[in-house]
Formats: C-alpha cells, sequence, structure tokens
C-alpha cells in the first residue's frame, strides 16, 4: 500500500471532519469525548470490531470519557487509504 501524496492527503482530509495531521510524523489524529467512560468503552469496543474487519488497527488512549486515536500504516511508515478508509468508517459508526 502506497502512502498518500500531499494532494490525496488534502482531500482526505477534507473529508474528515476534525481530524488533523500530526506535527513530526505520518499521522491523523482526532480527540473524542463521551458522556462517561461506560459510553467511550463502548464507543472502543465498536472501534475494535472494525479494524479487526478492516485488519487495520489505531494507535489510541483512554482517559475515563475521552479517547484520542492516531491513524498510520506501519507497513507503509506513514499514512495510506487504508487509514482513512479507518477514519471514515469510525465517523460512520
Ligand atoms: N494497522 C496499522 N495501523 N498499520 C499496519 O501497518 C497494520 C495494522 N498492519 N494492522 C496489519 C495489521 C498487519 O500487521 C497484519 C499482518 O495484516
Amino acid at each position: 500500500m502506497d502512502k498518500l501524496t500531499g494532494a490525496e492527503r488534502t482531500t482526505a482530509l477534507n473529508g474528515l471532519p476534525d481530524w488533523t495531521l500530526v506535527s513530526g510524523r505520518d499521522a491523523i489524529k482526532k480527540s473524542f469525548k463521551f458522556k462517561d467512560f461506560s459510553e467511550a468503552w463502548g464507543f472502543m469496543s465498536r472501534v475494535a470490531l472494525l479494524a479487526e474487519k478492516l485488519d487495520h488497527h489505531p494507535e489510541w488512549s483512554n482517559v475515563w470519557n475521552r479517547v484520542e486515536i492516531t491513524l498510520s500504516t506501519h507497513d507503509a511508515g506513514g499514512l495510506t487509504q487504508r487509514d482513512i478508509a479507518l477514519a471514515d468508517a469510525i465517523g460512520r459508526l
């Protein structure tokens, strides 16, 4: 899987509300906030199932009602269409 070009990156990010480029590496991130831990964990469970289905996995952390997700394709050493597809699928949950 090839890394996204500059133009592809811009187009992809425009279609992904609140996802931003990570400074210092080729990745995107988004912060999610929920009512409480239970809702955050429910979201994470659904993302985990998606990740398995797409065979593409997030870097993430959780603190109570917040979930921080970073996406990058390790095999490619940067952003690919697989990251965009996962971000898009997360957005449609
Ligand atoms: N997730 C992410 N984010 N990047 C990868 O390169 C990646 C992955 N590779 N999930 C997949 C799994 C690969 O290791 C397996 C063997 O398909």
